[in-house]
């Protein structure tokens, strides 16, 4: 029979994590969904317990210490991950560097890499004690291209994309498999996080186009994770249509 693989996923209670817990749940995939909004994490739970086994965690991935407690508390049961979705994230702004906000620098610099390290950290000995497992870091194509503005949310998709090599060749001895996905637009609460809740300004940078859903990134993961035993999946780099670049986009 099939091993049931046990899959963490940060940032479940929205966009691109929802959207992989709901595929992963329905492909053979136990989870535990992590975020900060609990309610959110109840309610996706409990619609998808008709599929698969779910655990919730919850618990912001800046609190390093209540990253290592939500894992070493794990059910017995639980604590043998075998794939790590490291996908909790946002800008916070989108202002030029001389006049950008400290509190928006220190929110992606500690969410979106130190987080991101945090919970790596928590779950890779299991991984490395067992030689296996996978981890997936969700960077964007702002780790690939700096555009106006970006600045330190491009800087920090950099680290995750320069962490992500880091941490395929420090864990190659492990037989851990290591990949990014960096997407372009994808049309989810990020914008409305980036602009402080301004829908407005949030819908307009999806007009015109028609921009990723979650669901698009989810495939890629879902795919990524179904390679067989000897193939990894390295680096991916994923656009709407529309998009050819970070900047160029072509709407109507
Ligand atoms: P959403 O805003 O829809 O989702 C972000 C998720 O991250 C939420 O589930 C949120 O959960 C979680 N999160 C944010 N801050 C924290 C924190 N401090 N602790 C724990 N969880 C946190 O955006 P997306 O789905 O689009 O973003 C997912 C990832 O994709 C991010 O890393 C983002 O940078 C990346 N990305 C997005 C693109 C896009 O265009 N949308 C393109 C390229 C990359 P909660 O608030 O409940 O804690
Ligand atoms: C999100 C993509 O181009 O809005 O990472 O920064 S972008």
């Amino acid at each position: 029979m099939l091993h049931t693989r046990i899959a963490l996923i940060t940032g479940a209670t929205s966009g691109i994590g929802e959207a992989t817990a709901r595929l992963l749940a329905k492909n053979n995939f136990k989870l535990i969904l992590c975020g900060r909004r609990e309610e959110r994490l109840q309610n996706l739970a409990t619609e998808l317990t008709s599929h698969t086994s779910i655990l919730t965690r919850v618990f912001d991935v800046r609190n390093k210490e209540a990253v290592v407690e939500a894992i070493t508390t794990l059910p017995a049961e639980w604590k043998d991950i075998d794939v790590l979705i490291n996908n909790a994230g946002n800008a916070h702004g989108l202002d030029p560097i001389q006049t950008g906000n400290e509190d928006d620098w220190d929110a992606m610099i500690d969410i979106n890499v130190k987080g991101l390290l945090y919970v790596s950290k928590a779950v890779m000995p299991e991984m490395i004690r067992r030689t296996t497992g996978h981890i997936i870091n969700i960077g964007s194509i702002a780790g690939k291209e700096v555009y106006a503005n970006g600045n330190v949310y491009c800087a920090s998709k950099y680290a995750v994309d320069a962490l992500t090599k880091g941490m395929r060749i420090d864990l190659n001895a492990y037989g851990i498999k290591v990949t990014a996905i960096h997407p372009g637009l994808v049309e989810t609460e990020f914008s409305l996080v980036r602009f402080k809740g301004d829908a407005e300004r949030a819908a307009n940078v999806y007009k015109g186009l028609e921009p990723l859903k979650g669901q698009d990134i989810a495939d890629l993961i879902l795919f990524t994770l179904t390679r067989p035993a000897h193939v990894v999946i390295a680096d991916l780099v994923v656009l709407p249509t529309a998009q050819a670049s970070a900047t160029i986009v072509k709407r109507n």
